[in-house]
């Protein structure tokens, strides 16, 4: 019979284990509008939360839970650095991010897989930088989580699309605040947020973005 303690890290490594092949179906060989969208300046797009992921990989998670096991609040994890994901992402392609973190992921779990973790070790306590003394069973589940966030995260980003525009004649709009990709597709049209707003009546306007409100037509 498993202990409480056992199935909670059952069920956490069951989510981390299958977030690499959700990644990769909801985004490899899509097209680039779909994964460098980002939000505006100083967000992240898709490319770039995966890129986040391989650095948590890399920097936080296992990491930090061999640094409890070894010196438990006696000395503090390391801070991690938002930005530091660039070294993961600089002159890869989003396939190639996508293999790092499946690839990562799989050693990391089986890291941890040979910790050969017992219920009393969830019970004990790291330094976190910022939150201060905090378990490893809180941390083991603040690693999937982070995951479900960032997935909740680019999900949004994605929708974060410029505005499609159903009309029986050639529209254009301006849409301040959606983003500069601009697509024509037979009679929809999208445009970027630096064109200039003249345009017949749209009969529909289709815009996920949450800056619909921002959306603005005018007749020629
Ligand atoms: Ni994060």
């Amino acid at each position: 019979m498993r202990t409480t303690a056992e199935s909670h890290l059952d069920h956490t490594t069951a989510l981390l284990a299958r977030t690499p092949a959700a990644l990769n179906v909801l985004l490899r060989d899509l097209p680039e509008i779909w994964t460098q969208q980002n939000e505006g300046k100083n967000t992240w797009s898709a490319f770039g939360i995966v890129g986040h992921l391989i650095h948590a990989e890399h920097a936080d998670w296992i990491p930090r839970v061999k640094l409890l096991l070894q010196f438990g609040e006696t000395r503090a994890f390391e801070p991690f650095d938002r930005s530091g994901y660039q070294r993961a992402v600089d002159g890869k392609t989003l396939p190639q991010l996508l293999d790092d973190f499946s690839g990562l992921r799989a050693d990391n779990l089986r890291a941890l897989g040979a910790l050969n973790l017992q219920p009393h070790d969830l019970d004990r306590r790291g330094l976190h930088p910022v939150f201060g003394s905090v378990t490893l069973s809180a941390l083991l589940a603040t690693w999937a989580a982070h995951d479900l966030t960032h997935l909740h995260q680019l999900s949004r980003v994605m929708a974060h699309q410029p505005c499609i525009v159903y009309s029986t004649t050639t529209t254009v709009i301006s849409a301040r605040s959606v983003g500069r990709s601009r697509l024509f597709f037979g009679k929809l049209t999208i445009l970027s947020a630096t064109s200039i707003p003249f345009t017949t009546s749209p009969k529909t306007v289709y815009c996920p973005s949450r800056k619909f409100e921002s959306l603005t037509t005018m007749k020629n």
